[in-house]
């Protein structure tokens, strides 16, 4: 419709002076007469030029009172030719009405108020000039909008200004009375037909884009964890089995030298199983070993001088960290002649912790642990320093802390250049003798070890401020889709 009038009208006339004025005269929205033009335009039927000019436009209480009057005469319609009370005048037409039209129509001298605060209205009828300009606006009859009364009525912001945006329009070079559908396509039918010779063919858009490829998508954390894997082999680490997120207490605390008393033990910080509630297998001869170091120490250590109890380490659980893999993976190193190894592991575990903005009920944890002779703190300090640097932070800084399983232990800091402050990128530390030593490491070899998380860097990195938008059952596929590629680790 509107391309119809647009090109006929151009057929009869040299120009469309005022896209606005053309789309009130042929009733056609302006909208789809700009959008008309823009396509028209493309395919240089008509030529446009840009119109812009100063113009008005009704607000949401512009468009009520053109609909329904000015408050003030609406007000002076609510009285009756006997007076009314204020109170009743109110009630009658609402407190909004009654608080503007009182005003302006005092102002206007419409009405007038004796001492028992009866109102009575000094005119049958008043003229809504108001109401009147509002509708010319509404129609675009408007043209000067300096005059007072227009500025007075965006005094009473019941109109705003705009700049309105149209097209003067003429013929453009490829004019015709109509647009012929151009063919995309020479078909067999057109060559049998002889059509082929009055087709216009429609022009190559290589600008186009494709349709957007459907197919699988990697969530972020994938991405970070497949970065962090790259640096950890390229560093010469093997991956750890970490397919059993149930373990024993044993391995995830016992083995760990981690006392049976200790709070991270409680069921307010671990998930225990209620079937299966207890393991059945465990290396008999270590787990007396173990039992002695935490009862009477050995190896220089005075242990815990508790009665350390089975049925303690029996107890199933869901990991707490995959240091508890790392047990598992350093007793069976000790089980043949002594090599050096480098492993890491990056899974989930899991912790019965309040949970907050940044912290589940679980998450992926990082560890990467060294094991070989005479290993000291200064190596630990100097693979952190390597490692760090390939994630993008090398200025690192360590601090005291305690691990039950690790001594010393410390707190790695890196100073993040983009929040330009010190971040809490890990722990660490070397694992006690009263862990090594029952495993039957010789006595000379040390494990370095450190942990941090895959969502912490991941949030850093997307630049995800709550944990629920990258972990969970409300997390926008939209992200899942379209998330940048993680360029960590890539030297
Ligand atoms: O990941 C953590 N922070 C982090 C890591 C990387 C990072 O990358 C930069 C952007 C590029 C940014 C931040 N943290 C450890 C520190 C904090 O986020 C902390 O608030 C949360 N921690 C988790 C534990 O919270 C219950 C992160 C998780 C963590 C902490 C300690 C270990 C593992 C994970 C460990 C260990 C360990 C120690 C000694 C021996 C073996 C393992």
């Amino acid at each position: 419709m509107a391309e119809e009038a647009i090109l006929g009208f151009l057929h009869e006339n040299h120009e469309i002076a005022d896209s606005g004025k053309f789309a009130t005269q042929s009733g056609i929205s302006h909208d789809d007469i700009v959008n008309v033009v823009k396509s028209l335009s493309a395919f240089h039927f008509v030529e446009a030029q840009d119109i812009k000019r100063d113009s008005l436009v009704l607000t949401e209480e512009g468009r009520a009172y053109a609909a329904a009057g000015s408050p003030e005469v609406q007000l002076v319609n609510a009285i009756p030719p006997e007076g009314i009370t204020l109170k009743e005048l109110e009630n009658k037409v609402g407190s909004d009405i009654f608080s503007i039209g009182r005003s302006y129509a005092m102002k206007n001298k419409w009405v007038e108020m004796d001492k028992s605060k009866v109102v009575t209205r000094k005119f049958d009828t008043v003229d809504d000039k108001v109401k009147e300009m509002l509708v010319q606006i509404q129609e675009g009859k408007v043209t000067n909008t300096e005059d007072a009364a227009f500025i007075n009525l965006k005094k009473r912001k019941l109109v705003a200004s705009q700049i309105w945006k149209g097209y003067s329009v003429k013929k453009g070079p490829k004019y015709a009375r109509e647009r012929r559908k151009q063919a995309t396509d020479l078909t067999r039918d057109n060559l049998q037909r002889d059509e082929w010779k009055n087709l216009e063919f429609k022009e190559y858009n290589f600008k186009a884009k494709g349709f957007p490829v459907e197919g699988g998508h990697l969530h972020p954390l994938l991405k970070v964890r497949k970065q962090m894997q790259m640096i950890f082999l390229q560093m010469g680490f093997e991956e750890m089995p970490t397919n059993n997120y149930v373990e024993s207490s044993f391995w995830n605390f016992d083995a760990l030298f981690q006392p049976q008393q200790h709070p991270a033990r409680d069921s307010h910080d671990t998930f225990f199983l209620k079937e299966p509630s207890t393991t059945k297998i465990l290396p008999e001869d270590y787990v007396s070993r173990v039992k002695q170091v935490h009862e009477s120490g050995g190896h220089g250590s005075r242990g815990y001088g508790y009665d350390w109890k089975r049925e303690e380490a029996n107890k199933n659980l869901l990991r707490t960290h995959t240091t508890a893999v790392s047990s598992r993976m350093l007793y069976s190193l000790a089980q043949k002649p002594f090599a050096g190894q480098r492993y890491y592991s990056i899974d989930r575990v899991f912790r019965n912790e309040a949970v907050d903005r940044t912290h589940l009920a679980e998450f992926h944890q990082i560890e990467g642990l060294i094991c070989d002779r005479g290993l000291t703190l200064g190596d630990l300090q100097g693979v952190l320093q390597d490692f760090f640097s390939r994630l993008g932070m090398s200025k690192l800084r360590f601090k005291p802390a305690y691990n039950p399983y690790t001594e010393p232990s410390m707190e790695i800091f890196g100073y993040h250049e983009g929040f330009k402050k010190w971040v809490e990128i890990g722990n660490s530390g070397m694992f006690r003798p009263e862990m090594l030593l029952p495993m039957g490491l010789p006595e000379d070899v040390r494990v370095i070890a450190w942990g941090l998380s895959l969502e912490r860097p991941t949030m850093i990195l997307y630049g995800i401020d709550n944990i629920r938008d990258l972990f969970g059952h409300k997390v926008d596929l939209g992200l899942i889709k379209s998330n940048p590629i993680c360029r960590i680790g890539i030297k």
